[in-house]
């Protein structure tokens, strides 16, 4: 059967059981979507108002429901906003496919209209990515490109296709094709040796820490990390990626460690004798003064990425290879252990303050947390809003918290929030965004009254670029520069443009009362919470300091 280079990338999505896609058109892709008109019956594509955003939303998608998230972008231009949100995926190991249209053939390498070289641009932000020049090749490679995003540890690939090629004829050969190798077949288990010495070290710890990360989302063992954890009786650390791997009102677990996390698991983590990392990365955020981090501490690291290992910690006890296979073995070999006074000798260390009644993000928090409390999805954007959800939110699972982590995209969470809520139609999706994070994506506001996605957006406007604003504040003698927003922004007005009904709260009873008139309504809303450009957030560590020197305050 022949088919074009479009038709070809058609099938494969749709043999891989891909049918929800993000797009954006544009002359390179004028065939590519001439082709999906014929298939609308099965293909859903969105469309953002800004390619950065479909990537984004691709990327949400994707966390939130583990399937591949697929965006498709015009050359040039539309190529070039794609490049932050695969940066984005990338250092969150998410796994997407951007499909993005090239120049025709006979016209790469001029400098003519639209053509940029975007398999250049990308290639230290993409796990692989491939130009595909003849028709002929476009099969197999698209079938690899989408087992390479999400087999071992996932990430984007980018496939960039030329005018040309979309439009050219050649045999579809089918899932036999001998051109296509196999990836993501194979499943990596550590020796048995190494599995039994790691069982040996955890059960004779006195006062062991998981340090529990983004990996058991991505591998979907929450369950199998609760289990773990629960039957040893060890307290869970999260890093930022990791919150919602274990709920947060287990009493075992500590929520995030690190920069911003709070006293009794940054204090955990420092005094513990054992630190067993799954799935996550030791980021320069959590650790802080890399030689002071756990220093009496044996460190086992278990994750599906080998070059992950020793990266950032030196003379770790290795487990490399599929998570739930090395779960499975800890938790059959590890004892059955009580170590409730050693949860309390890390208790001890929580701060407790009196906050009743103020309009603080904490309270604030607790208020949308408490009526959206089960199956919701929370994205936040990036920045002080961004800490104070991971500090104060409930999460029950990890497919139910999306942050941009590892890039700390402001902007993200628009587009994210819209990918969620398309993935996952049965739940709420609660968009905690900033003033300034929000002015950078706004424009999707018309993507959620077009496809009427009934995303909850919960502003904190503190009328700043509140996060950088602390750090002038705390490490630059108060010189607030170019960090002000105070100029009057009507958003009620803004989201009224786009037919949401937008609500203002000064107050916790003001906040309260739009609360609970609006949670049932199943439709966008937006609620700008006016807070102090004062709020911080605490504990702190600043710059170059170990984990265990938090400020609380100052
Ligand atoms: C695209 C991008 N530009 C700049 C930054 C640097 N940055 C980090 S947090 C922040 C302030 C965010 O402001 P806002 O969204 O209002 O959140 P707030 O900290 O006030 O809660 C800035 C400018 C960034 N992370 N991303
Ligand atoms: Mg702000």
């Amino acid at each position: 059967m022949k088919l074009s280079g479009s038709q070809i990338i058609l099938k494969v999505l749709k043999e891989k059981g891909i049918d929800t896609m993000f797009g954006y058109p544009g002359g390179a892709v004028i065939p590519f979507f001439d082709a999906l008109y014929d298939e609308l019956d099965y293909f859903k594509l969105y469309r953002p108002a800004h390619e950065q955003n479909g990537v984004h939303a691709a990327d949400g998608y994707a966390r939130s429901t583990g399937k591949l998230g697929v965006m498709v972008a015009t050359s040039g231009p539309g190529a070039t906003n794609t490049i932050t949100g695969i940066a984005n995926a990338y250092m969150d190991s998410t796994p997407l496919l951007v499909i993005t249209g090239q120049v025709a053939n006979t016209l790469i390498g001029k400098d003519s209209f639209q053509e940029v070289d975007i398999t250049g641009l990308t290639l230290s932000v993409t796990k692989h990515n491939y130009l595909v020049r003849k028709v002929e090749n476009l099969e197999a490679v698209m079938r690899e490109a989408i087992d390479v995003a999400l087999e071992g540890r996932p990430g984007p690939v980018l496939v960039d296709v030329p005018k040309d090629v979309f439009v050219k004829q050649c045999e579809f050969k089918g899932i036999n094709d001998e051109s296509t190798s196999a990836y993501g077949n194979e499943i990596v288990v550590p020796d048995n040796e190494a599995l039994n010495k790691a069982s040996e070290l955890i059960n004779n710890a006195k006062k062991p820490v998981i340090y529990a990360g983004g990996g058991i989302r991505i591998s979907k063992n929450d369950e199998l990390l609760l289990e773990l954890a629960e039957k040893t009786g060890i307290p869970v650390a999260n890093s930022f990626m990791g919150l919602g791997t274990i709920p947060r009102n287990n009493k075992l677990s500590l929520g995030f460690v690190g920069m911003h996390g709070s006293v009794e698991t940054n204090m955990a983590v420092t005094n513990c004798d054992l630190l067993i990392a799954i799935g996550a990365r030791f980021s320069d955020r959590v650790i802080g003064n890399p030689d002071k981090f756990a220093p009496g501490a044996k460190i086992i690291h278990i994750d599906i990425d080998s070059t992950e290992i020793d990266k950032n910690t030196s003379e770790c006890i290795p487990l490399i290879g599929d998570m739930k296979s090395i779960l499975l073995h800890l938790i059959e070999n590890t004892d059955k252990k009580d170590r409730s006074g050693w949860l309390d000798e890390i208790m001890s260390n929580k701060v407790k303050s009196d906050i009743e009644g103020q309009f603080i993000p904490e309270n604030i928090l607790h208020i949308i947390n408490k009526v959206y409390s089960q199956n919701a999805i929370v994205v936040t954007d990036v920045g002080q809003h961004q800490m104070w959800t991971g500090q104060f939110w409930e999460f029950n699972k990890s497919n139910e918290f999306i942050t941009s982590g590892g890039l700390g995209t402001m902007g993200f969470g628009f587009g994210a929030a819209i990918g969620a809520q398309i993935g996952n139609p049965n739940k709420k999706t609660i968009f905690i965004t900033g003033d300034g994070s929000f002015r950078m994506s706004c424009e999707e506001l018309v993507t959620i009254s077009k496809y009427k996605l009934p995303i909850k957006i919960i502003m904190l406007n503190n009328n700043t670029l509140g996060m950088v604003r602390q750090w002038q504040r705390m490490f630059s003698n108060a010189r607030y520069s170019e960090t002000d927003n105070s100029d009057n922004v009507n958003y009620e007005k803004l989201v009224d443009a786009y037919g949401i009904k937008g609500y203002k709260a000064e107050s916790l009873k003001e906040l309260n009362d739009i609360i609970q008139n609006t949670h049932n309504i199943n439709e966008s809303i937006f609620i700008e919470c006016r807070i102090s450009p004062e709020c911080s957030v605490y504990p702190i560590v600043p710059p170059g300091r170990s984990i265990d020197e938090l400020l609380l305050n100052g």
